[in-house]
């Protein structure tokens, strides 16, 4: 037996893979109006007011935020349920998903 002591939290641990991450992405528009996305985006990604307001002006500023990451399936069950929210309201708002890097 050897006498080096292996403390047991630096004993290797079978490395398990995480499931890939992907973006829901908020793309601007000229007609949806602001407090609008704001309201969705408190709904469904469950933002503060704050946190809505900021990333609305940057999609509308830049064209485009990202809103968070998740899972593909939370991501596009997400980005869908935004989406249609504003299809449901007659706007053109669209909420799309891509693969972090
Ligand atoms: N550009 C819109 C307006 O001026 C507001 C808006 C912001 C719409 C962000 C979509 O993703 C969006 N009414």
């Amino acid at each position: 037996m050897s006498d080096i002591d292996v403390k047991p939290e630096t004993i290797a641990k079978p490395k398990t893979k995480q499931p890939p991450l992907h973006k829901v992405i908020l793309i601007n528009d000229d007609y949806t109006p602001r407090e609008f996305v704001v309201i969705v985006l408190k709904a469904v990604f469950r933002t503060s007011e704050e946190e809505a307001y900021g990333i609305m002006m940057t999609a509308h500023r830049l064209g485009a935020c990202v809103v968070a990451v998740f899972t593909r399936e939370v991501a596009e069950t997400k980005a869908t349920e935004a989406t249609d929210l504003g299809r449901s309201a007659g706007h053109p708002l669209t909420f799309t998903t891509e693969p972090e890097e």
